[in-house]
């Protein structure tokens, strides 16, 4: 365990710092975000009536809406000056999501990922090989600190260079893998067409997230690999990953809370569930200084469960991520929402409302096809003109959205019409499916 004195703290003594560091970020938000100051006002309430840990249901949502109305530092509660780092997400519209933090909100995310590589029993004599995308998105360099922190090697390879990671885990001894699970199915494909047996490599534990799996897929990656498989959750507007982390139990991931509240909520009328219950989870960061996000709604569907784990970990757990409340897809670690794809479709104007996004595994790799009516006049056109509006589109789709998809345009009436709403997406993937 990495900071035992604070991961098997008594629940009375949790909720103790609870009261007193969400005191201190409503304070704070009130005082320095002139959003916080309105949305409070309009609600009625001030700081002074967060008197303990179960006022925050008297506090408003913050949405990704918001996020995007504040585009890019609007909701900072920190002066520029402290600011020392932004990374991003892409939103619904296209407009990114943009986090900020300051050197303790960093400080902060190092600890929270210690925690977690703890979890799978990461020490410093450990090499950590980081295949999550280093850049704007915050799996990489969120891994990164954590490792550092532990003082393990780390091996910031970054994602792709597939036969280079394989080389890398078997030279330099890799014992932690840090990505996707979906790439771990991918580089045991490769590993297989190049003669590599991955379960002699020395890897024994990885930290997979980003990206929602089932638990037969963990079992189907343990088995390969021969490794223990952890799911780490967590998203970009609450410190990105390092919010929660299964323990070696594996029986739900333990959510850091001396750090973020969290609740789980029905989405449709806002009401806080009852452990057990399956709803919206919503997290408060009671923390951080550049974005501490009040009552975050994150539209991922989970449930919490407040008994003791077997571990000695006294922080609730949720368990693993079970849908979502919108249509959100994420398609080789990229958030993609079918509304962008819509709007990249609209603004080339030259084909039907008529769209369908086909998404499947393709040789364990996140396959996205589209396909768009067009006009009979369009459709009976030669080949090369047809050709060129594909490859059009495909390179907008990319150029926006950071995801390459396989575009099919396809005659009127092809795809299936509906008297409801629309049925943009087919996903064959079965991310979600339990047991
Ligand atoms: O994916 C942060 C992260 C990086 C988590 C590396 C874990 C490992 P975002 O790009 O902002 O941040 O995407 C956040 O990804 O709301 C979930 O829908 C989904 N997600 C993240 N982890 C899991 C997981 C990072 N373990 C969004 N299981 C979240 C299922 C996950 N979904």
């Amino acid at each position: 365990m990495w900071n035992p004195e604070v991961e098997t703290m008594s629940r009375s003594d949790l909720a103790k710092i609870q009261t007193e560091r969400l005191q201190k970020t409503v304070a704070r938000v009130y005082q320095n975000v002139p959003f916080y100051r309105q949305k409070f006002d309009e609600a009625g309430i001030k700081p002074e009536d967060i008197k303990s840990v179960a006022d925050i249901t008297k506090l408003p949502f913050t949405t990704k809406q918001d996020l995007r109305d504040n585009y890019p530092f609007n909701l900072f509660a920190a002066p520029q000056e402290e600011i020392v780092r932004v990374h991003a997400s892409s939103g619904t519209t296209g407009k990114m999501t943009v986090v900020g933090y300051t050197k303790n909100d960093i400080n902060t995310w190092a600890e929270v990922m210690a925690r977690t590589l703890g979890c799978g029993e990461v020490t410093k004599k450990d090499i950590v090989q980081i295949a999550y995308g280093y850049g704007l998105f915050t799996g990489g360099l969120g891994v990164h600190y954590g490792a550092e922190r532990v003082g393990a090697i780390v091996v910031p390879i970054s994602g792709g260079n597939t036969k280079r990671q394989l080389q890398i885990m078997k030279d330099f001894g890799t014992t932690a893998l840090a990505c996707t699970p979906s790439y771990t199915l991918y580089m045991a494909e490769e590993a297989a067409e190049n003669g590599v047996n991955i379960k002699d490599l020395p890897v024994k534990v990885g930290f997979f997230g980003a990206e929602p799996w089932s638990n037969n897929m963990r079992r189907d990656i343990e088995e390969m690999w021969n490794i223990k498989a952890i799911d780490i959750y967590g998203l970009s507007e609450i410190i990105g990953p390092g919010v929660s982390s299964e323990c070696l139990e594996q029986d739900g991931l333990h959510v850091w809370e001396d750090h973020f509240i969290v609740e789980v909520i029905d989405p449709e009328t806002g009401e806080v569930l009852p452990d057990g219950s399956k709803g919206e989870l919503v997290f408060t960061c009671i923390t951080k200084e550049a974005l501490p996000l009040i009552r975050y709604r994150t539209r991922d569907i989970s449930i919490l469960n407040h008994e003791k784990c077997a571990c000695g970990r006294t922080h609730v757990r949720m368990h693993r991520v079970m849908g979502r409340t919108d249509d959100m897809l994420i398609i080789r670690g990229v958030n993609v929402f079918p509304s962008q794809i819509e709007s990249v479709l609209l603004e080339i104007g030259e084909t039907e409302p008529h769209y369908q996004l086909i998404v499947d595994r393709e040789g364990n790799l996140d396959d996205l096809e589209i396909w768009v009516e067009v006009s009979e006049r369009l459709f009976s056109d030669e080949v090369r003109r047809l050709e060129e509006l594909e490859a059009k589109i495909r390179r907008e789709i990319l150029s926006v959205l950071g995801v390459s998809a396989r575009v099919k345009l396809v005659e009127p009436k092809t795809i299936a019409r509906s008297e409801g709403k629309a049925k943009r997406v087919i996903d064959r993937r079965d991310v979600y499916r339990q047991e």
